[in-house]
């Protein structure tokens, strides 16, 4: 039965907010009216909440990210509301079919991985939990780069996310701050005052986000940058046209792309100052917001939690304190005390290449209050702690993790054994300083998009098997073992993961015109490219796995597909250079007569959140297989085994947490430990080693260094073999004898449907705990010190 009013909403959508009648409007007007029908009932859900906040005077939290990996919002929306049937049937009754219409939203990509799309999980988790929240971002023009191959090789395309109408944000003209950068600092009697040489407006672009059933909603405010007198009417009236609208080009610059390249000292220093516009902009609102409700800024860490998603925004300690003394006449110790209760700091990476470190003159230049203000925060903390000898200023530059540290009052990995090397690592003075400052909490991911929206199978076979609590109470999903013994249950589960790979497969054929075998097992790796995260591991297996299956052609081989997808950074030719001989491999192998129906590669291109959601519920198996210490947690690792794929992987990250929760016998585990890895590395000659003790790996490098992927052209990869068979720094080599004999086990046990059926159930039924609800609640309760309002 379809509820007349949503039905009437839509309806009047069409007609009223888009001057369409039915007979008339295009897929993209039906779109846009069901959105609007659908954030109608948002903004109910949105002014409740907002008002019970008020109401309650209850502690706020701010997520500040430089990345928000957002996807589409529209099935989020419908989801939550419990709405899809009866979209599917209005939108049926006039002809239009619900996954194409869900389908002509742009993927909103402003974030490049699992740092940006962990934000957007946890603003859904936020708003289902009900804890008073707002994400603070930039409402990036151009989201992450479209990928698409030209001759194998990675193209980069702009992606224009706002090209088409977009239903979910409210423009707020009258939320604008002035954000100032460079200039000079004035110092009379000990008071210093600022003035900065150029300014840009941050005006405030808000997205209701909301919560399980539409209990709640919290805000998404992103901001974008304008000029302050955005035309220059004298230079126009002399005729200078270019010079007259150039302050505007200038302003919209800040908010124009998502990360831009920072090889370059322009693109550097634009990354500072998107850095400094959102975190400026954000405590401006922050503090105004906190003014209007209370008044005494002493108090400000009762009310008011700022998270800082990795060190990006981690100018808002120095920020604070320049508001609170220049601004607000406090005293420095007073108000750095009042950041540090305020603030906490997430890290997300170990590598030392990805921690923030900005040359001293770039950052004097454009920011010379807050360099000076940095300083004192360091002399302060090493004044109390004597011990100290590091410092928030090396080699010329400013240690944005440092400076992190210690403003804030609580920092956290986010999984076990990630929290445990930074204690041991990066942050290993400072934790020896301040013991009690490192919690962890654990990464999780929205069962509602990744679950409930993306896989309606699964999601009905649990539904039907023990209610729909588990929505929102994940972990009792464990309520589905008993069923597991159930041999006509587990057919059924594993007739839904059989029609998700046929769905795949047509959708591959339709689209790309790629033939993937429904039959056979999937198997994926879907990530950013990066030489830890071994991409290159996964295709040496692949090339050996041909030359074996050649060798032995009439074996009882396991049929395989080996799907790929991720994007490399544009600046990151090793890693471009692997996404084409993944490609290449494909042209070859797919086309070799000899081992057709055994072994097939595709490279789906364009990965994003959209096409994550049609490759993960077809997943057979999940390939999580970084170099040991690497990755600090990973979170597609957790989606894939939710939705039923066994992990392939080493001791990294979450993996180790997975493995304990799905058992050791449902995990295909290889490869060293952290410690092994570390080990390895003072192994003289190391790769050579391992080559020569392994004759499948060797003859997998001889056939791309002679040429075999690369016709004509034996200098191709020449990059990537002398890499592997020299410094091989992510120990490719010396893991991959252990890698192939865990990929001959899967083989073994996906040959025995039923106990391939149970490992795969199994992983659903003990994923509960990666949700993040879960992980949401533990920073309420050990960071935030907030609480739910519902
Ligand atoms: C990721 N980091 C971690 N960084 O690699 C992953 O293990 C973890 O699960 C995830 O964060 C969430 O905690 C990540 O995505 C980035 O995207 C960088 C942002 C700054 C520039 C370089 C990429």
């Amino acid at each position: 039965m379809t509820t007349p009013s949503f039905r009437e909403s839509i309806l009047r959508h069409l007609t009223y907010s888009f001057g369409k009648d039915p007979d008339h409007a295009i897929l993209e007007d039906w779109r846009m009216a069901l959105s609007l029908g659908v954030r109608d009932r948002i903004v109910d859900a949105w002014f409740k909440s907002t008002k019970r906040t008020y109401e309650t005077g209850a502690k706020r939290v701010y997520y500040l990210s430089m990345e928000y990996l957002i996807g589409r919002l529209l099935e989020d929306g419908l989801v939550n509301l419990e709405l899809v049937d009866e979209a599917r049937e209005v939108l049926a009754e006039f002809g239009y079919d619900y996954d194409t219409v869900l389908a002509d939203e742009p993927d909103a990509a402003l974030g490049n991985g699992g740092l940006g799309r962990l934000a957007a999980c946890f603003m859904e988790s936020l708003s289902t939990i009900g804890c008073p929240a707002h994400g603070y971002g930039i409402r990036y023009e151009h989201g992450l780069f479209r990928q698409s191959f030209v001759d194998g090789r990675q193209i980069e395309q702009p992606e224009l996310w706002l090209g088409q109408r977009h239903a979910w944000e409210f423009e707020r003209p009258e939320v604008r701050y002035r954000i100032g950068f460079g200039g000079h600092v004035d110092v009379r009697d000990g008071h210093y005052r600022w003035h900065p040489g150029e300014e840009v407006e941050a005006e405030a672009f808000d997205t209701p986000t909301v919560g399980w059933k539409g209990r709640w909603a919290n805000t998404l405010r992103l901001w974008s940058g304008r000029a302050i007198h955005p035309f220059d009417l004298e230079a126009f009236n002399h005729g200078d046209f270019t010079r007259a609208a150039a302050p505007e080009a200038l302003a919209r610059t800040i908010s124009r792309v998502l990360y831009p390249d920072d090889t370059t000292e322009q693109g550097r220093e634009l990354r500072l100052k998107q850095e400094y516009f959102l975190t400026a902009s954000a405590l401006r609102d922050i503090l105004r917001r906190f003014s209007n409700q209370f008044d005494d800024l002493r108090k400000l860490p009762e009310k008011v939690a700022i998270q800082l998603n990795d060190t990006h925004p981690a100018i808002a300690g120095p920020e604070l304190i320049r508001i609170l003394v220049d601004e607000k006449g406090f005293d420095f110790d007073e108000a750095m005390e009042i950041a540090q209760g305020c603030l906490s700091y997430t890290n997300h990476t170990l590598l030392p290449e990805a921690l923030e470190a900005w040359g001293e003159q770039l950052f004097g230049r454009l920011l010379p209050r807050h360099i000076g203000i940095i300083d004192r925060i360091d002399a302060t903390h090493a004044g109390r702690n004597p011990s100290r000898t590091q410092s928030m200023r090396a080699d010329q530059s400013v240690k944005m993790g440092q400076l992190s540290f210690v403003m804030a009052h609580k920092v956290n990995g986010v999984s076990a054994l990630h929290t445990d090397l930074m204690k041991t690592t990066v942050f290993s003075e400072l934790h020896g300083l301040h013991p009690d400052r490192i919690v962890n909490q654990t990464n999780g991911v929205t069962p509602r998009r990744w679950l409930l929206s993306c896989n309606p199978g699964l999601a009905g076979l649990i539904t039907e098997s023990i209610g729909e609590d588990w929505v929102d109470d994940l972990e009792q999903l464990s309520k589905l073992e008993p069923f597991i013994d159930d041999a006509g249950w587990l057919e059924h589960f594993d007739a839904v993961k059989r029609d998700n790979k046929v769905w795949l497969s047509n959708w591959m054929r339709d689209t790309y015109g790629m033939h993937a075998d429904p039959d056979a097992l999937f198997d994926v790796q879907i990530k950013r490219i990066h030489e830890y995260k071994r991409q290159h591991l996964n295709i040496l297996e692949t090339i050996a796995l041909w030359q074996e299956m050649r060798e032995n052609p009439n074996a009882d081989w396991t049929p395989r597909l080996k799907l790929f997808g991720g994007k490399a950074a544009p600046g990151y030719f090793f890693a471009k250079d692997i996404i084409r001989l993944i490609n290449d491999a494909a042209s070859v192998i797919n086309n070799d007569p000899l081992t057709q129906g055994m072994l097939r590669i595709a490279f789906l291109p364009n990965y994003n959140v959209s096409l994550a959601e049609r490759m993960i519920p077809a997943a057979d198996l999940s390939e999580q297989v970084s170099t040991a210490g690497k990755e600090a947690s990973g979170t597609g690792n957790m989606k894939l085994a939710l939705n039923g794929a066994p992990t392939i992987g080493t001791l990294d990250g979450a993996n180790v947490e997975i493995r304990e929760r799905v058992g050791a016998d449902n995990f295909f585990l290889f490869g060293m430990t952290a410690q092994e890895v570390e080990d390895r590395r003072r192994v003289e000659g190391h790769a050579g080693l391992a080559i020569a003790a392994d004759d499948r790996l060797k003859g997998a490098l001889d056939l791309i260094r002679d040429g075999r992927f690369s016709p004509g052209e034996t200098d191709r990869y020449r990059g990537i073999t002398e890499n592997l068979e020299g410094p091989d720094y992510f120990l490719v080599c010396s893991d991959f004898t252990d890698y192939w004999r865990a990929q001959r086990e899967v083989d073994v046990v996906f040959r025995d449907d039923k106990a391939w059926d149970r490992m795969a159930a199994l992983n659903t039924a003990r994923s509960g705990w990666f949700s993040s609800d879960r992980t949401i609640r533990g920073y309420m309760a050990d960071i935030w010190n907030a609480e739910s309002l519902l």
